[in-house]
C-alpha cells in the first residue's frame, strides 16, 4: 500500500517551498546587474561586507563551540539577506524586536564585536553581565531590545512599542522578527490582530526557513502560504525572496513607510532556508536529507550578492580576499580579548535588579562576598 502520508507531506512541502518565481524578486535567479536598487554603491558594499562579517563570525563561533569555549550557538547562515535587507530599511530612531538569529542586526547598528563575544562568554563586560545564555543580546543604545527566546514573544514586544510609539507621537517604527514556525504561537496571532486594530507603526518580518528544529514545513501550517495569512486580520501580507537582499530591502522600506504614514502594520514571509541545524545542539542529519539542503547552498544569499556587485564593477577578487582576511584576524583577536577577560564579579549578582536594595539582599551579598573574590568565568 502506498504511503499516502508520506507522499501528501511531500507534495505539501513542494507546494510551500516556494520557487523563484511565485516569490517578490529584485535581483532574479541570475543575479542580474541591472538589477533596480536605491541603495548607493558605498550602501550595496557596506551591506555585503557585514553579510560576510556575519557569516565569518557565526562559522567560528560554531568552531568554538565545538573546542568547547563557548557553550552554545545560533547563527543565521545562508539567512543574512533576509535579516540584515530588512534591518537595513530602519532608521537609528526605530526600535527592533530580534528572534534570536538577528544579531548581525545588533552588529550593524554599532555593537561592538568585543561586547558580542563578551556576551558569548559571559564575562564582566558583557552588557547584561553574564545573566543570559550566549546570543542572547541587548543592545539600548541601538533600540535593540533583548533577544527574546520564547516563541512569538518577539511580536507581541514589537507590537506594545509601536503602539505606545503611535500613543505618545513618536515618529519611530518597530521591526521584529519570528521564524515560521512562530506563526503556530498564541502570541502571533495576539500581535497580529491588536496591531491591525490599532494600526500599529510595526513590521512584523517572518523568516520562513522551512524548520522549526525538527518540524517541517508542511507539519507547521495547512495554509497555502504564511503570508496568506495576513489578509485574515488586514494587513498586507508579502512574500519574498529571502535570499535576495535587494528585494527583501525593497519590500521592507516600503512596509516601514505605510508604518510612518500611519497606515499600520505589514506582515512579511521571506522564504529561505535553515542550510545547519537549529543551533549547536541539534543534528539535522537524523531527520531530513542532505539532498534537501543541497539547492539552497546554490542559492546562497551572500553569493547571489557577490556576483551582482562583480557585476556592476563594485567588487572584485582582490576586495573580496582581503575583507576576509581583515576579518579573520579581526574576530580571531577580539574573540582572545574576550575570552581572557575577567569574570563577572559576585557583587553584581546583587545589582541592577532593585533600585534600592533589600536588607536580606545585603546580608547575602555579605556572605557571598566573605567567600572570595569572582572567578575567571
Ligand atoms: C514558547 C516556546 N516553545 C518552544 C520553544 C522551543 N523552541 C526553540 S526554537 C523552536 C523552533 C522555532 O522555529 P521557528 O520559529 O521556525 O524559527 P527558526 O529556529 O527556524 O528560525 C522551538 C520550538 C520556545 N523557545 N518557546
Amino acid at each position: 500500500m502506498p504511503d499516502t502520508h508520506a507522499q501528501s507531506k511531500a507534495a505539501a512541502r513542494r507546494q510551500k517551498s516556494a520557487e523563484p518565481d511565485d516569490l517578490i524578486s529584485v535581483l532574479g535567479p541570475d543575479n542580474r546587474k541591472d538589477a533596480p536598487t536605491d541603495l548607493s554603491p558605498d550602501e550595496l558594499t557596506k551591506i555585503y561586507a557585514m553579510m560576510v562579517e556575519n557569516r565569518l563570525v557565526d562559522e567560528r563561533m560554531i568552531t568554538l563551540q565545538r573546542q568547547g569555549r563557548i557553550g552554545f550557538y545560533i547563527g543565521s547562515v545562508g539567512e543574512e539577506a533576509a535579516i540584515l535587507g530588512a534591518a537595513l530599511a530602519l532608521r537609528p530612531q526605530d526600535w527592533f524586536f530580534p528572534c534570536y538569529r538577528e544579531n548581525g542586526v545588533a552588529l550593524m547598528r554599532g555593537l561592538s564585536l568585543r561586547n558580542y563575544f563578551d556576551n558569548m562568554v559571559g564575562n564582566g563586560e558583557d552588557p547584561v553581565k553574564g545573566r543570559q545564555m550566549p546570543n542572547h543580546i541587548a543592545w539600548r543604545p541601538a533600540n535593540y531590545a533583548s533577544v527574546s527566546s520564547p516563541i512569538g514573544t518577539q511580536y507581541t514586544q514589537a507590537m506594545g512599542a509601536a503602539w505606545a510609539a503611535k500613543l505618545k507621537g513618536d515618529d519611530v517604527v518597530a521591526m521584529s522578527f519570528i521564524g515560521e514556525g512562530g506563526t503556530s504561537s498564541n502570541e502571533f496571532h495576539v500581535a497580529m490582530n491588536f496591531a491591525a486594530v490599532m494600526k500599529a507603526p510595526v513590521v512584523f518580518m517572518c523568516r520562513n526557513n522551512q524548520w522549526a528544529i525538527s518540524t517541517p514545513l508542511s507539519r507547521q501550517t495547512a495554509s497555502e502560504t504564511f503570508a496568506v495569512k495576513a489578509m485574515a486580520y488586514g494587513m498586507p501580507g508579502i512574500r519574498v525572496d529571502g535570499n535576495d537582499l535587494l528585494a527583501v530591502h525593497r519590500v521592507a522600506k516600503e512596509a516601514c513607510l505605510r508604518a510612518r504614514n500611519g497606515e499600520g502594520p505589514t506582515f512579511i514571509e521571506a522564504v529561505t532556508y535553515r542550510v545547519l541545524g537549529h543551533s549547536t545542539s541539534d543534528d539535522p542529519k537524523v531527520y531530513r536529507p542532505d539532498e534537501e539542503v543541497e539547492p539552497w547552498r546554490k542559492k546562497d544569499p551572500i553569493e547571489r550578492m557577490r556576483i551582482y556587485l562583480d557585476a556592476r564593477g563594485l567588487w572584485d577578487a582582490k576586495q573580496e580576499k582581503k575583507l576576509r582576511e581583515d576579518l579573520d584576524v579581526r574576530i580571531r583577536e577580539t574573540f582572545a580579548a574576550a575570552e581572557a577577560a575577567q569574570g563577572p564579579t559576585i557583587e553584581s549578582m546583587f545589582e541592577e535588579v532593585y533600585a534600592r536594595p533589600f536588607w536580606n539582599l545585603d546580608e547575602q551579598r555579605a556572605e557571598a562576598e566573605s567567600f572570595g573574590t569572582a572567578p575567571k568565568h
